[in-house]
């Protein structure tokens, strides 16, 4: 179920539906993947031609060289982080070589293929799944050659044949059919209560479709979208199954799933504004911030790790379709009065979520 939605003014797909659970505490990792085609090009023909000049009736062979087919580079991009670019074009195809011309000159070499990819994709044989390249470092791999440009008749001049009428066709390119896979690492975390409209949100800015429902921890386990924003690069937010208060003691699911945003630098922290369960929005935030101060406590002794409460928080008031634009102003100043700046959104309604998306992108990106 992949698939192409024009959400906003915004491009956004999806990933991966099924992520890849990870029981041994490891940070989840989802995988990104496509099958493409690609192809170097052909070698140019070398050219049959012999001079003709004026005082020269019969000019000696002077057909150059095809040009070399183009290659079909690798080339890994540490700007991006998903392999969004290959959902779409399936096949794609390096330059032939230009064919050899008169006077001994050489074709032009076709134009290698760049294929831009983030770094960890690696590279497989669609049917075989060997892996062939395992692209890591920023730089240039060629991955096919293009084929070899075919001599021309210039080239086969002998003393004995001074007039060859025969040239070399340009060397053939390589077909692959490769299997790109990349493993994720979420850049935006959204966390909140259950029901607070996570899984929602993440279904209205990227294709995927997690299960939505109004009770409480209907999300099990993350679920991730691939978002691109309007500048054309993309990041990737992971929705997290609800805390609750007591959550660092095991209570509601526990905090378990916070390890999987450990290395997570944005949150976006989501709240009911609806107050539909009966609970103080401003009381919610609270709420979760004190399980994520809990959960740094318990995990400071760890070395390198980042407290979550300290970590950037997009501070973000949902359903705003259902709450009166006074109620809406009052709960914005409680938090203003706070210190806490928020957002408005409507998840459901897709309300803000353009400003949501381009906020979460400045951010990101940066
Ligand atoms: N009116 C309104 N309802 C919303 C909005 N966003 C989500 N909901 C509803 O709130 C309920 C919970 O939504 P979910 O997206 O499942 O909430 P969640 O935060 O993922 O919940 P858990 O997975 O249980 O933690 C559903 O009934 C949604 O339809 C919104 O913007 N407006
Ligand atoms: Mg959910």
């Amino acid at each position: 179920m992949r698939r192409l939605v024009l959400l906003t003014g915004l491009f956004v797909f999806n990933v991966c539906e099924a992520p890849h659970w990870c029981p041994d505490g490891e940070v989840v990792k989802f995988v990104d993947e496509v099958s493409i085609s690609v192809s170097s090009g052909k070698g140019g023909a070398g050219a049959v031609s012999f001079r003709r000049e004026a005082m020269e009736a019969r000019g000696g062979p002077d057909g150059g060289d095809g040009g070399r087919g183009g290659h079909v580079v690798f080339r890994v991009q540490p700007q991006l982080n998903t392999l969004i670019d290959y959902r779409f074009k399936k096949k794609f195809s390096a330059e032939n070589g230009h064919p050899g011309r008169f006077s001994n000159m050489t074709g032009a070499d076709g134009k290698d293929l760049i294929l831009e990819v983030p770094p960890g994709t690696v590279v497989k044989d669609a049917e075989t799944q060997e892996v062939l390249l395992d692209l890591s470092e920023p730089g240039d791999t060629v991955f096919l050659k293009g084929g070899r440009g075919g001599k021309g008749n210039w080239f086969f001049r002998t003393s004995v044949n001074q007039a060859p009428e025969n040239a070399q066709p340009g060397e053939m390119g390589d077909l692959r059919q490769v299997h790109l896979e990349l493993k994720l690492i979420a850049d935006v975390g959204v966390i909140g209560y259950p029901n607070a409209g996570k899984s929602t949100l993440i279904s209205s800015i990227s294709a995927a479709k997690p299960k939505i429902a109004d009770y409480p921890f209907t999300t099990l386990a993350p679920n991730l979208g691939v978002v691109r924003a309007h500048d054309e690069r993309s990041f990737v937010v992971a929705d997290i199954p609800g805390l609750v208060p007591g959550a660092h003691k095991g209570i509601g699911l526990g905090t378990q799933f916070l390890r999987h945003i450990e290395r997570t630098n944005l949150f976006v922290h989501l709240i009911d504004a609806s107050g539909s369960a009966g609970r103080d929005p401003l009381q919610d935030y609270r709420d979760i911030m004190h399980e994520l101060v809990e959960y740094d406590r318990a995990k400071a002794a760890e070395e390198g790790f980042r407290p979550l409460a300290e970590r950037e928080q997009l501070v973000v008031l949902n359903k705003i379709d259902v709450l009166p634009p006074e109620d809406l102003a009052i709960l914005q100043d409680r938090f203003a009065r706070e210190g806490i700046v928020t957002l408005s959104i409507s998840a459901a309604s897709h309300r803000g979520l353009r400003e949501l998306v381009t906020e979460i992108g400045k951010r990101v990106l940066k």
